[in-house]
Protein backbone atom coordinates (compact mmCIF):
# COMPACT_ATOMS: atom_id res chain seq x y z
CA UNK A 1 0.00 0.00 0.00
CA UNK A 2 1.36 3.17 -1.04
CA UNK A 3 1.78 5.97 1.93
CA UNK A 4 0.48 9.32 2.53
CA UNK A 5 1.51 11.97 4.97
CA UNK A 6 0.84 15.55 5.99
CA UNK A 7 1.00 17.93 8.60
CA UNK A 8 -0.23 21.08 10.24
CA UNK A 9 1.15 23.25 12.75
CA UNK A 10 -1.13 24.00 15.90
CA UNK A 11 -0.33 27.41 15.82
CA UNK A 12 -3.70 28.98 15.64
CA UNK A 13 -7.03 28.38 14.96
CA UNK A 14 -7.55 25.98 12.07
CA UNK A 15 -9.66 28.03 9.30
CA UNK A 16 -11.74 27.29 5.90
CA UNK A 17 -8.04 27.57 3.89
CA UNK A 18 -6.41 25.08 6.07
CA UNK A 19 -10.04 22.57 5.42
CA UNK A 20 -9.82 23.61 1.47
CA UNK A 21 -6.47 23.19 0.76
CA UNK A 22 -5.51 20.21 2.79
CA UNK A 23 -7.50 18.44 5.45
CA UNK A 24 -10.70 17.87 3.79
CA UNK A 25 -7.97 15.36 1.25
CA UNK A 26 -7.09 13.91 4.03
CA UNK A 27 -10.44 11.90 4.01
CA UNK A 28 -10.56 10.68 1.21
CA UNK A 29 -7.10 9.70 0.68
CA UNK A 30 -7.32 7.23 3.62
CA UNK A 31 -9.24 4.70 2.26
CA UNK A 32 -6.47 3.99 -0.80
CA UNK A 33 -3.28 4.90 1.65
CA UNK A 34 -1.18 4.03 4.41
CA UNK A 35 -2.06 7.43 6.20
CA UNK A 36 -0.49 9.58 9.04
CA UNK A 37 -2.09 12.70 9.78
CA UNK A 38 0.22 14.85 12.33
CA UNK A 39 0.11 17.78 14.24
CA UNK A 40 3.28 19.18 13.52
CA UNK A 41 4.02 21.00 17.25
CA UNK A 42 7.75 20.69 16.29
CA UNK A 43 7.04 23.05 13.54
CA UNK A 44 5.09 25.56 15.70
CA UNK A 45 8.01 26.19 17.70
CA UNK A 46 9.59 27.64 15.30
CA UNK A 47 7.79 30.99 16.16
CA UNK A 48 7.06 31.86 19.58
CA UNK A 49 4.34 30.37 21.06
CA UNK A 50 2.86 30.32 24.57
CA UNK A 51 2.87 26.53 26.28
CA UNK A 52 -1.09 26.88 27.15
CA UNK A 53 -2.13 27.63 24.41
CA UNK A 54 0.09 25.28 22.40
CA UNK A 55 -1.33 22.30 23.85
CA UNK A 56 -4.58 23.57 23.59
CA UNK A 57 -4.38 23.94 19.95
CA UNK A 58 -2.62 20.94 19.56
CA UNK A 59 -5.61 19.27 20.74
CA UNK A 60 -7.93 21.27 19.22
CA UNK A 61 -6.09 20.21 15.94
CA UNK A 62 -6.21 16.74 16.39
CA UNK A 63 -9.57 16.37 17.11
CA UNK A 64 -10.28 18.29 14.22
CA UNK A 65 -9.16 16.02 12.09
CA UNK A 66 -11.29 13.51 13.42
CA UNK A 67 -14.27 15.57 13.35
CA UNK A 68 -14.03 16.10 9.48
CA UNK A 69 -13.71 12.59 9.44
CA UNK A 70 -10.41 10.94 9.57
CA UNK A 71 -10.75 7.18 10.99
CA UNK A 72 -8.17 6.71 13.91
CA UNK A 73 -8.67 3.16 12.84
CA UNK A 74 -7.66 3.46 9.42
CA UNK A 75 -4.76 6.35 9.52
CA UNK A 76 -2.61 7.08 11.98
CA UNK A 77 -3.29 10.78 14.14
CA UNK A 78 -0.67 11.68 16.30
CA UNK A 79 1.85 14.25 17.74
CA UNK A 80 5.17 14.77 15.95
CA UNK A 81 6.71 15.34 19.07
CA UNK A 82 5.43 11.66 20.30
CA UNK A 83 7.84 10.23 17.41
CA UNK A 84 12.14 11.79 18.18
CA UNK A 85 12.37 9.83 14.92
CA UNK A 86 11.07 13.27 13.25
CA UNK A 87 13.51 15.36 15.08
CA UNK A 88 16.61 12.89 14.50
CA UNK A 89 15.76 12.64 10.93
CA UNK A 90 15.38 16.26 10.63
CA UNK A 91 19.30 16.47 11.71
CA UNK A 92 20.14 14.08 9.56
CA UNK A 93 18.57 15.54 6.52
CA UNK A 94 19.75 19.28 7.65
CA UNK A 95 23.28 18.26 6.81
CA UNK A 96 21.86 17.54 3.15
CA UNK A 97 20.29 20.66 2.68
CA UNK A 98 22.21 23.95 1.47
CA UNK A 99 21.89 27.25 3.15
CA UNK A 100 21.16 28.56 -0.62
CA UNK A 101 18.48 26.51 -0.90
CA UNK A 102 16.77 27.21 2.68
CA UNK A 103 17.41 31.38 1.89
CA UNK A 104 15.03 30.55 -1.22
CA UNK A 105 11.86 29.61 0.81
CA UNK A 106 9.60 31.84 0.08
CA UNK A 107 7.80 31.41 3.85
CA UNK A 108 11.10 31.69 5.42
CA UNK A 109 11.12 35.50 3.67
CA UNK A 110 8.20 36.22 4.62
CA UNK A 111 8.02 34.88 8.49
CA UNK A 112 11.21 36.50 8.86
CA UNK A 113 10.96 39.84 7.15
CA UNK A 114 11.09 42.78 9.41
CA UNK A 115 11.34 40.78 12.41
CA UNK A 116 14.35 41.63 14.84
CA UNK A 117 15.60 38.35 15.83
CA UNK A 118 14.69 35.28 13.85
CA UNK A 119 15.53 31.53 15.40
CA UNK A 120 17.51 29.18 13.49
CA UNK A 121 14.54 26.77 13.61
CA UNK A 122 12.44 28.96 11.03
CA UNK A 123 15.06 28.84 8.53
CA UNK A 124 15.42 25.04 8.89
CA UNK A 125 12.17 23.95 8.94
CA UNK A 126 12.05 22.87 5.54
CA UNK A 127 14.34 20.16 6.19
CA UNK A 128 12.11 18.84 9.36
CA UNK A 129 9.22 18.88 7.08
CA UNK A 130 11.47 17.04 4.63
CA UNK A 131 12.30 14.36 7.82
CA UNK A 132 8.56 13.94 7.85
CA UNK A 133 7.53 12.53 4.81
CA UNK A 134 10.58 10.87 3.84
CA UNK A 135 10.66 9.13 7.44
CA UNK A 136 8.12 6.77 6.11
CA UNK A 137 8.99 6.55 2.67
CA UNK A 138 5.58 8.34 1.49
CA UNK A 139 4.13 8.76 -1.85
CA UNK A 140 1.70 11.16 -1.53
CA UNK A 141 1.76 14.67 0.60
CA UNK A 142 -1.80 16.27 0.35
CA UNK A 143 -0.86 19.90 1.06
CA UNK A 144 -2.22 23.53 -0.50
CA UNK A 145 -0.04 25.54 -3.05
CA UNK A 146 2.10 27.50 -0.45
CA UNK A 147 3.97 24.74 0.49
CA UNK A 148 5.10 23.31 -2.75
CA UNK A 149 8.29 25.17 -2.68
CA UNK A 150 8.77 22.67 0.06
CA UNK A 151 7.50 19.86 -0.92
CA UNK A 152 10.01 20.51 -4.17
CA UNK A 153 12.83 20.52 -1.64
CA UNK A 154 11.93 17.59 -0.31
CA UNK A 155 12.05 15.74 -3.48
CA UNK A 156 14.84 17.55 -4.03
CA UNK A 157 16.82 15.82 -0.68
CA UNK A 158 15.92 12.25 -1.23
CA UNK A 159 16.76 12.72 -4.78
CA UNK A 160 20.35 13.56 -3.07
CA UNK A 161 20.39 11.11 -0.29
CA UNK A 162 19.83 8.18 -3.13
CA UNK A 163 22.37 9.42 -5.24
CA UNK A 164 24.84 9.61 -2.34
CA UNK A 165 23.84 6.40 -0.65
CA UNK A 166 22.20 4.33 -3.16
CA UNK A 167 18.37 4.36 -3.58
CA UNK A 168 16.60 4.24 -0.91
CA UNK A 169 13.73 7.01 -0.61
CA UNK A 170 10.76 7.04 -3.27
CA UNK A 171 10.55 10.37 -4.52
CA UNK A 172 7.06 12.02 -3.26
CA UNK A 173 4.50 13.43 -4.79
CA UNK A 174 2.13 16.64 -3.95
CA UNK A 175 -1.57 16.44 -3.91
CA UNK A 176 -3.14 19.73 -4.23
CA UNK A 177 -6.73 20.23 -5.18
CA UNK A 178 -7.34 22.44 -8.52
CA UNK A 179 -9.57 25.20 -6.45
CA UNK A 180 -8.86 25.61 -2.58
CA UNK A 181 -5.39 25.27 -2.83
CA UNK A 182 -5.10 28.77 -2.01
CA UNK A 183 -8.14 30.36 -0.46
CA UNK A 184 -7.51 33.95 -0.03
CA UNK A 185 -7.51 36.87 3.26
CA UNK A 186 -10.90 38.42 3.48
CA UNK A 187 -9.85 41.52 4.20
CA UNK A 188 -6.68 41.38 1.40
CA UNK A 189 -6.78 38.82 -1.45
CA UNK A 190 -3.36 39.64 -2.23
CA UNK A 191 -2.70 37.33 0.68
CA UNK A 192 -3.48 33.88 1.56
CA UNK A 193 -5.76 33.45 4.34
CA UNK A 194 -3.77 31.93 7.10
CA UNK A 195 -4.27 31.14 10.99
CA UNK A 196 -1.57 32.96 12.42
CA UNK A 197 -2.67 36.43 10.96
CA UNK A 198 -3.63 38.84 13.40
CA UNK A 199 -6.32 40.72 11.95
CA UNK A 200 -9.34 38.03 13.00
CA UNK A 201 -11.87 39.46 10.21
CA UNK A 202 -9.29 37.91 7.61
CA UNK A 203 -10.29 34.65 7.84
CA UNK A 204 -13.08 31.98 9.01
CA UNK A 205 -12.27 29.56 11.74
CA UNK A 206 -13.31 25.77 11.33
CA UNK A 207 -14.84 26.55 14.74
CA UNK A 208 -16.58 29.79 14.28
CA UNK A 209 -19.98 30.22 15.47
CA UNK A 210 -22.57 30.27 12.87
CA UNK A 211 -23.25 34.26 13.92
CA UNK A 212 -19.57 35.17 13.32
CA UNK A 213 -18.84 33.31 9.81
CA UNK A 214 -22.58 35.56 9.04
CA UNK A 215 -20.90 38.76 10.21
CA UNK A 216 -16.80 38.10 8.76
CA UNK A 217 -18.42 37.52 5.22
CA UNK A 218 -20.66 40.25 5.22
CA UNK A 219 -17.89 42.84 6.33
CA UNK A 220 -15.73 40.61 3.38
CA UNK A 221 -13.68 42.98 1.32
CA UNK A 222 -15.15 43.47 -2.55
CA UNK A 223 -14.71 45.97 -4.98
CA UNK A 224 -17.08 48.52 -6.13
CA UNK A 225 -18.57 46.98 -9.23
CA UNK A 226 -21.52 44.87 -8.94
CA UNK A 227 -21.16 41.45 -10.89
CA UNK A 228 -21.01 38.38 -8.97
CA UNK A 229 -18.68 37.02 -11.89
CA UNK A 230 -15.02 34.97 -11.71
CA UNK A 231 -12.00 37.19 -12.70
CA UNK A 232 -9.09 36.36 -10.38
CA UNK A 233 -6.85 39.55 -11.97
CA UNK A 234 -10.04 41.88 -12.46
CA UNK A 235 -11.94 41.07 -9.43
CA UNK A 236 -9.62 39.04 -6.83
CA UNK A 237 -12.18 39.63 -3.42
CA UNK A 238 -15.34 38.11 -5.32
CA UNK A 239 -12.81 35.72 -6.87
CA UNK A 240 -12.26 34.34 -3.69
CA UNK A 241 -15.60 34.42 -2.24
CA UNK A 242 -16.85 32.58 -5.57
CA UNK A 243 -13.98 29.88 -5.09
CA UNK A 244 -15.07 28.98 -0.90
CA UNK A 245 -18.84 29.15 -2.76
CA UNK A 246 -17.93 26.72 -4.83
CA UNK A 247 -15.93 24.65 -2.89
CA UNK A 248 -18.32 24.28 -0.23
CA UNK A 249 -21.53 23.72 -2.28
CA UNK A 250 -20.09 21.52 -4.37
CA UNK A 251 -21.51 23.74 -7.46
CA UNK A 252 -18.45 24.49 -10.47
CA UNK A 253 -18.21 28.25 -10.76
CA UNK A 254 -19.97 29.10 -13.60
CA UNK A 255 -22.84 27.35 -11.52
CA UNK A 256 -22.31 30.01 -9.05
CA UNK A 257 -22.24 32.48 -11.35
CA UNK A 258 -25.44 31.67 -13.02
CA UNK A 259 -27.41 31.73 -9.95
CA UNK A 260 -26.33 35.07 -9.29
CA UNK A 261 -26.47 36.78 -12.40
CA UNK A 262 -27.75 40.02 -12.26
CA UNK A 263 -27.88 40.10 -8.75
CA UNK A 264 -25.62 42.48 -6.19
CA UNK A 265 -23.21 41.03 -3.85
CA UNK A 266 -25.83 40.98 -0.64
CA UNK A 267 -27.54 38.51 -1.42
CA UNK A 268 -24.69 35.67 -2.56
CA UNK A 269 -22.58 37.14 0.67
CA UNK A 270 -25.61 36.20 2.89
CA UNK A 271 -26.21 32.81 1.09
CA UNK A 272 -22.58 31.88 0.85
CA UNK A 273 -22.43 32.27 4.65
CA UNK A 274 -25.55 29.93 4.90
CA UNK A 275 -23.88 27.03 2.45
CA UNK A 276 -20.32 27.64 5.15
CA UNK A 277 -22.01 27.41 8.08
CA UNK A 278 -24.05 24.41 6.88
CA UNK A 279 -21.25 22.05 6.38
CA UNK A 280 -19.49 23.36 9.42
CA UNK A 281 -22.25 22.95 11.68
CA UNK A 282 -22.00 19.15 11.94
CA UNK A 283 -18.13 19.09 12.39
CA UNK A 284 -18.34 21.32 15.11
CA UNK A 285 -21.03 19.05 16.47
CA UNK A 286 -18.29 16.55 16.43
CA UNK A 287 -15.56 18.32 17.15
CA UNK A 288 -17.19 19.39 20.92
CA UNK A 289 -18.34 15.75 21.44
CA UNK A 290 -15.07 14.53 20.76
CA UNK A 291 -13.23 17.13 23.14
CA UNK A 292 -15.75 16.23 25.78
CA UNK A 293 -15.20 12.10 25.82
CA UNK A 294 -11.82 13.09 26.11
CA UNK A 295 -10.59 10.10 23.45
CA UNK A 296 -8.36 12.32 21.47
CA UNK A 297 -5.41 11.30 24.30
CA UNK A 298 -6.14 7.37 23.61
CA UNK A 299 -6.22 8.21 19.79
CA UNK A 300 -3.00 10.28 19.52
CA UNK A 301 -1.34 7.36 22.41
CA UNK A 302 -2.19 4.68 19.73
CA UNK A 303 -1.33 6.63 16.39
CA UNK A 304 1.97 7.35 17.68
CA UNK A 305 2.87 4.19 18.78
CA UNK A 306 1.75 2.30 15.26
CA UNK A 307 3.96 5.38 13.29
CA UNK A 308 7.12 4.41 15.51
CA UNK A 309 7.28 1.12 14.78
CA UNK A 310 7.13 2.45 11.17
CA UNK A 311 9.67 5.09 12.25
CA UNK A 312 12.41 3.54 14.02
CA UNK A 313 12.59 0.35 11.35
CA UNK A 314 13.23 3.14 8.56
CA UNK A 315 15.74 5.10 10.35
CA UNK A 316 17.58 2.50 11.95
CA UNK A 317 18.21 1.67 7.58
CA UNK A 318 18.84 5.33 6.97
CA UNK A 319 21.37 5.77 9.64
CA UNK A 320 23.30 2.59 8.11
CA UNK A 321 23.32 3.79 4.58
CA UNK A 322 24.87 6.55 5.47
CA UNK A 323 27.46 4.83 7.50
CA UNK A 324 26.71 4.87 11.59
CA UNK A 325 27.56 2.31 13.54
CA UNK A 326 24.31 0.23 14.65
CA UNK A 327 23.71 0.37 18.21
CA UNK A 328 24.70 -3.13 20.02
P1 LIG B 1 0.49 29.69 9.69
O1 LIG B 1 -0.19 30.94 9.31
O2 LIG B 1 0.62 29.48 11.15
O3 LIG B 1 1.78 29.47 8.93
P2 LIG B 1 -1.29 28.28 7.99
O4 LIG B 1 -2.68 28.75 8.18
O5 LIG B 1 -0.57 28.73 6.77
O6 LIG B 1 -0.45 28.54 9.27
P3 LIG B 1 -0.31 25.56 8.02
O7 LIG B 1 -0.31 24.79 9.28
O8 LIG B 1 0.98 26.13 7.58
O9 LIG B 1 -1.40 26.70 8.03
O10 LIG B 1 -0.91 24.68 6.86
C1 LIG B 1 -1.64 23.51 6.99
C2 LIG B 1 -2.13 23.08 5.64
O11 LIG B 1 -3.13 23.98 5.17
C3 LIG B 1 -1.04 23.08 4.55
O12 LIG B 1 -1.23 21.98 3.71
C4 LIG B 1 -1.28 24.35 3.82
O13 LIG B 1 -0.83 24.31 2.48
C5 LIG B 1 -2.78 24.47 3.88
N1 LIG B 1 -3.22 25.86 3.79
C6 LIG B 1 -2.88 26.85 4.65
N2 LIG B 1 -3.46 28.02 4.30
C7 LIG B 1 -4.18 27.75 3.17
C8 LIG B 1 -5.01 28.55 2.31
N3 LIG B 1 -5.20 29.84 2.56
N4 LIG B 1 -5.61 27.95 1.27
C9 LIG B 1 -5.42 26.62 1.02
N5 LIG B 1 -4.66 25.82 1.78
C10 LIG B 1 -4.03 26.36 2.85
N1 LIG C 1 5.00 23.01 6.51
C1 LIG C 1 3.63 22.65 6.57
C2 LIG C 1 3.29 21.73 7.72
C3 LIG C 1 4.04 20.47 7.59
C4 LIG C 1 3.81 19.45 6.61
C5 LIG C 1 4.77 18.45 6.91
C6 LIG C 1 2.93 19.30 5.55
C7 LIG C 1 5.06 20.06 8.37
N2 LIG C 1 5.49 18.85 7.98
C8 LIG C 1 4.86 17.30 6.12
C9 LIG C 1 3.02 18.14 4.78
C10 LIG C 1 3.99 17.16 5.07
C11 LIG C 1 2.86 23.92 6.68
O1 LIG C 1 3.34 24.91 7.11
N3 LIG C 1 1.66 23.87 6.27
Amino acid sequence: MKTVFSGVQPSGNLTIGNYLGAIRNFVELQHDYACNFVVVDLHAITVPQDPAALREQSESVASLYVAVGVDPQKANIYMQSHVPQHAELGWLLTTLTSMGELERMTQFKDKSSGKESVGAGLFVYPSLMAADILLFNTDLVPVGEDQKQHLELARDIAGRFNHRYGEFFHIPEGYTPKVGARIMSLDDASKKMSKSNPNEGSRINMLDAPDVIRKKISRATTDSGKEVRYDPAAKPEVSNLISIYSEFSGLSIAEVEQRYEGQMYGPFKKELAEVVVSVLEPIQQRYHEIRKSGEIHEILRQGADRARETAERNLKLIYERMGFIPKA
